[in-house]
C-alpha cells in the first residue's frame, strides 16, 4: 500500500496520539485552554498572556491565499506503472523501466469557482499529476479537455479576468455564463474550439474518476541517442468517460456541493480504486509539418484516428490524503518540472505556463522554499547552492554555498548528461525578434466543427442546450451577437438555434466550415460501460421480500456496484434491509439508478419523486411493486428504456442497465 512517497511524508506526520499533553509550540505544558487570563473572573483579558495570542496569532494566520484558478481541488496518493520500455522514445527512468512503481499525487479541480464553490458546476477540470520518480518529480499539469481557449499565455490574464466572476459585483460563483467570459469568447475567435468542449458534457462530468485527462501542449521526448518526438499525453480512464446531464449536476451542486470530492474519497475508502491508463500520440521531429494544423497551437488536437494513441501504462489511486491542507492545498506543481527525456516544445501556451507556475507558488506558499514542503519534496536526494530565505527547513553545513569552489572539491557538481543529469533537446531555432501569431495558428474554426460534428446526435443537442441557457443568461445584446456570429463560423443550424432562442440575430451570410469529417474518438457516446462503482439507491416501501433483497444486494456485490438503502425512517435491523438514507438526508441526483421496492398498495409521493428524477435523467430504474397500479400517478411506463419490472426479469438486466447508464431514447 505504502510507496516511496508516502513512507516519506510518514516522517512528518504527527498521529492522532491520545497520551500527550498541551503545550504551547516553545513546548511549555499549560494548565488551562478554555480560559483566558483576566484581572478577576469578570475582568478585562490582560496582554501579558502569551498563551492566548500564540493560539490567536496562529489562527488568524491559518489560511493562504487561494490558487488564482483552480481553486477548489481534490488530491490522493496512488502509483504509476509502465506496460513495457518506451526506451526508443525516451530516457526517461520511469518510461523505461516496467518494474518500477512510480508514486504519484494527483489533484483534480474545477477551474473558475473559488476554493468553496460547487463540484458540479459546467467548467473544465484540472487533472495534475506529480510523478516521484527516482530522477526528481515530474509534472504533468492536465485538464480533462484537450485544447485551450488561447494560443499565447500573455493571454491568460485578461482570459481569467473575463471567465472569473466580474470584478464590479463577484458574480457568478463557478459559471461562464455571464457577459465577460462570453465577450472575450466574441472578441478572441481562437477560442471556438475549446468552447464547444466546455458547452460539451464534458464539462460535466459525472466523476473525476470517469475523466480523461490531457496534457494538452505538445511536448518531446528525446531518447538516449537524443532523438526526439512530438508527444500529446493522454490519460484514459478505466471506467469509461461519463457525464450528468445539466439538470442533474444543477440540483446536485445544492444537494451535494461536495458530490466530486466524496465520490474520490469514498472509491478510495472501499477499495475501489480508480485507475487510468497512460496515452501517448508520437509524431517523428521529421514529420511536425505533415497536419493540416500546426502541432504547436495548443487549440489544436491531434485526432486520435490519425496519430493514435499508445497505451503505456496505468496509474492507480489508492489512498487518500490524511490532512488536506498539508497535502492538497500545499501541493504545488509546475509543466517545468521535468526529468531527463522530456522537453518543451514551442508552444508559446507552454512556453509562458514555464514561467507562472513557479511565480505564483511564492505568494501563494509564502516564499522560495516550498519544495521543502513534505508534499513537494522529491523522493530522491537534493543538492544544490541556493540557501535561506523564508521557511528555510534544512541546516546547510559548511562554507562553501557557490559554484565553482575549491574549498568543497567543487561539490555539489554538475552530473553528466550521461550520467543521468539533464542535458536540453538541442532544437535550431532561427527568427526575428517579433510579437505576432504565426499564420499558422489562423484556422480558428475547422477542429471546433469536427468536434461537434463527432458528437452523438443527443451530445450535439446538449451543446445546443448549453449554449441556449449560457448565452440566455448574458445581458449585452452586443455580446450575444458576436457569440452567434462565432458559432456562424462553426455550424450554421447551431447558430440559428441559439440565436433563435437568445433572441439575438442571426448573420446574413453562412460562414460555416464545409466539413463532415469527424474523429469518433471524440464522442462519450463511444466509451466503456461497466457497472463498477456505479451507485443505486434501493427504496424500500412498507417491508418487502427479505429474501429478494438479499438476492438483489448479492448481485449488485458481485458486480461491484455499490447500493444504499433509502426509506422514510432510519433503521437499526439486521442486513440487507438496513434503511441508512432517508428522502431527507440523500437524494435521486445522487445516484445512477433506482431500485424501488414496494409491499404497499399506495406509494407515497416522496418514493415516487424519487423514480421521476431517476427516469427524467435518463437512468435506469428497477420496479419490484406489490401493487403495479402504485404507478399510474407517474409518468413512468414498464415497457419504457431502461425500465426493468423485476416482477417479471431478473436483476441481471437491471445491471446491465445500469452498466449501460443513459437511455437517451426515451421521450422526456
Ligand atoms: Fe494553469 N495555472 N495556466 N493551465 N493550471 C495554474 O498555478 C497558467 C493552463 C492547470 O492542482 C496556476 O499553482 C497560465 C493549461 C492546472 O495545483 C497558475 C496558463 C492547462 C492547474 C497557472 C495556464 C492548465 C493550474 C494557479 C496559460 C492544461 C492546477 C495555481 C499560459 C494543460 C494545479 C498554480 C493544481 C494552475 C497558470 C493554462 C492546467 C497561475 C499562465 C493550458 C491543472 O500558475
Amino acid at each position: 500500500m505504502d510507496n516511496k512517497k508516502t513512507e516519506q511524508l510518514k516522517e512528518y506526520t504527527i498521529k492522532n496520539e491520545s497520551n500527550h499533553g498541551l503545550t504551547t509550540n516553545q513546548g511549555l505544558k499549560m494548565a488551562e485552554d478554555e480560559f483566558s487570563l483576566k484581572a478577576g473572573l469578570r475582568g478585562p483579558t490582560l496582554m501579558e498572556d502569551f498563551h492566548f495570542r500564540e493560539k490567536m496569532t496562529h489562527f488568524d494566520h491559518e489560511r493562504i491565499p487561494e490558487r488564482i484558478v483552480h481553486a477548489r481541488g481534490v488530491g490522493a496518493h496512488g502509483f504509476f506503472q509502465l506496460y513495457e520500455s518506451l526506451e526508443e522514445f525516451t530516457r526517461a527512468d520511469f518510461l523505461t523501466d516496467p518494474s518500477k512503481i512510480t508514486p504519484v499525487f494527483v489533484r483534480f479541480s474545477t477551474v473558475q469557482g473559488s476554493r468553496g464553490s460547487n463540484d458540479t458546476v459546467r467548467d473544465v477540470r484540472g487533472f495534475a499529476t506529480k510523478f516521484y520518480t527516482d530522477e526528481g518529480n515530474y509534472d504533468l499539469v492536465g485538464n480533462n479537455i484537450p485544447v485551450f481557449f488561447i494560443q499565447d499565455a500573455i493571454k491568460f490574464p485578461d482570459f481569467v479576468h473575463a471567465v472569473k466572476p466580474e470584478p464590479n459585483t463577484d458574480i457568478p460563483q463557478g459559471a461562464t455564463a455571464h457577459d465577460t467570459f462570453w465577450d472575450f469568447v466574441g472578441q478572441n475567435p481562437e477560442t471556438a474550439h475549446m468552447v464547444m468542449w466546455a458547452m460539451s458534457d464534458r464539462a460535466i462530468p459525472r466523476s473525476l474518476r470517469m475523466m480523461e485527462g490531457f496534457g494538452v501542449h505538445s511536448f518531446r521526448l528525446v531518447n538516449a541517442a537524443g532523438r526526439a518526438h512530438f508527444v500529446k499525453f493522454h490519460w484514459k480512464p478505466v471506467l469509461g468517460v461519463h457525464s450528468m446531464v445539466w439538470d442533474e449536476a444543477q440540483q446536485i451542486a445544492g444537494k451535494n456541493p461536495d458530490f466530486h470530492r466524496e465520490d474520490l474519497y469514498e472509491a478510495i475508502d472501499k477499495g475501489q480504486y480508480p485507475e487510468w491508463e497512460l496515452g501517448l500520440q508520437l509524431i517523428p521531429e521529421e514529420e511536425e509539418h505533415r497536419f493540416d494544423f500546426d502541432i504547436l497551437d495548443p487549440t489544436k488536437l491531434w485526432p486520435e484516428e490519425e496519430v493514435p494513441v499508445r497505451r503505456v501504462g496505468k496509474m492507480t489511486l489508492n489512498q487518500n490524503v490524511s490532512n488536506f491542507f498539508a497535502e492538497t492545498e500545499q501541493i504545488a506543481f509546475h509543466p517545468g518540472h521535468v526529468v531527463p527525456g522530456i522537453d518543451f516544445s514551442n508552444d508559446p501556451l507552454l512556453q509562458g505556463r514555464l514561467f507562472s507556475y513557479t511565480d505564483t507558488q511564492l505568494s501563494r506558499l509564502g516564499g522560495p522554499n516550498f519544495h521543502q514542503i513534505p508534499i513537494n519534496r522529491p523522493v530522491c536526494p537534493f543538492h544544490n547552492n541556493q540557501r535561506d530565505g523564508m521557511h528555510q527547513m534544512t541546516i546547510h553545513e559548511g562554507q562553501t554555498s557557490y559554484h565553482k569552489n575549491g574549498l568543497n572539491a567543487n561539490q555539489p557538481a554538475p552530473v553528466p548528461a550521461e550520467q543521468g543529469g539533464y542535458a536540453h533537446y538541442q532544437e535550431r531555432v532561427d527568427g526575428r525578434k517579433i510579437r505576432g501569431r504565426s499564420d499558422s495558428f489562423l484556422d480558428f474554426y475547422s477542429q471546433a466543427k469536427l468536434f461537434y460534428n463527432s458528437l452523438a446526435p443527443y451530445e450535439q443537442e446538449h451543446v445546443r442546450m448549453a449554449l441556449r441557457f449560457e448565452l440566455g443568461k448574458c445581458k449585452s445584446s452586443m455580446v450575444k451577437t458576436n457569440a452567434v456570429a462565432l458559432l456562424n463560423q462553426i455550424d450554421r443550424s447551431l447558430a440559428q438555434e441559439v440565436a433563435d432562442h437568445i433572441g439575438a440575430p442571426l448573420p446574413a451570410e453562412n460562414l460555416e466550415v464545409k466539413s463532415d469529417k469527424k474523429s469518433p474518438a471524440l464522442s462519450m457516446a463511444n466509451t466503456v460501460l461497466l457497472p463498477d462503482t456505479k451507485k443505486v439507491a434501493i427504496v424500500r416501501v412498507g417491508d418487502p421480500d427479505v429474501e429478494l433483497f438479499a438476492e438483489w444486494t448479492t448481485a449488485l456485490t458481485e458486480q461491484k456496484v455499490n447500493y444504499t438503502i433509502v426509506g422514510p425512517k432510519l433503521h437499526d435491523l439486521p442486513n440487507p434491509l438496513k434503511v441508512t438514507a432517508t428522502y431527507e438526508t440523500t437524494d435521486p441526483t445522487l445516484f445512477d439508478a433506482v431500485l424501488l421496492a414496494s409491499s404497499e398498495p399506495v406509494i407515497p409521493p416522496t418514493a415516487l419523486a424519487f423514480i421521476e428524477t431517476t427516469f427524467k435523467h435518463y437512468k435506469p430504474v428497477a420496479l419490484a411493486l406489490g401493487n403495479p397500479q402504485a404507478l399510474d400517478a407517474v409518468r413512468i411506463k414498464a415497457d419504457e428504456a431502461g425500465v426493468y419490472d423485476l416482477n417479471n426479469s431478473n436483476i441481471q438486466a437491471f445491471i446491465n442497465g445500469v452498466a449501460q447508464g443513459r437511455f437517451w431514447e426515451r421521450n422526456l
